[in-house]
């Protein structure tokens, strides 16, 4: 893995959340970006090389719903950037770590996407994400 590519975090109210990181980091989010497939509205925050993705559930089907009922707000996850996302699973599977999607989907930003479960790092959902090659 490349390096870390962001933080998510969980919030509930993302306009509110938004104008905390805003004020807190002294930069506006640079995108607002709905993720159907996950049920969940995004917006991200770059400072220095660093990123920042606030989560906010779009309905009661989101993971971030079901996280929020059971967690207080904060960290979520943590996504790793990876140069292949399908040899970084299959070599993660071969570790054991158990693949919360097998075929990486669409992610905000731009992102092929996959998830570890929880359980296998130690309490930390991590994310895998590859760049989606700009189309010719
Ligand atoms: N970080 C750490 N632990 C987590 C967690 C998280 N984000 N989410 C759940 N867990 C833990 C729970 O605390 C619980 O632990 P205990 O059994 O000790 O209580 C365990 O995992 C099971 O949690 P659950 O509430 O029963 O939830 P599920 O098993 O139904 O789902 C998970 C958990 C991680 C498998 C599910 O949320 C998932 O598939 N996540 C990947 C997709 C996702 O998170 N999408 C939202 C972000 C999308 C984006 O970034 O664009």
């Amino acid at each position: 893995m490349k390096k870390i590519e962001h933080i998510g975090i969980a919030v509930k109210d993302l306009e509110a959340a938004k104008k905390t990181y805003r004020s807190l980091l002294g930069v506006d989010s640079y995108k607002d970006e709905l993720v159907e497939s996950e049920a969940v509205m995004t917006s991200f925050f770059r400072t220095g090389p660093n990123k920042i993705e606030l989560l906010a559930a779009t309905d009661e089907s989101s993971a971030i719903h079901k996280y929020l009922e059971k967690n207080r707000e904060g960290i979520h996850h943590i996504a790793f950037a990876v140069d292949n996302i399908l040899e970084e699973i299959k070599r993660l599977e071969k570790e054991g770590f158990r693949l919360l999607n097998k075929e990486p989907k669409k992610g905000a930003d731009n992102k092929l996407i996959c998830f570890v479960h929880p359980k296998d790092s130690n309490g930390v959902l991590i994310e895998l994400c590859q760049d989606i090659p700009p189309e010719n």
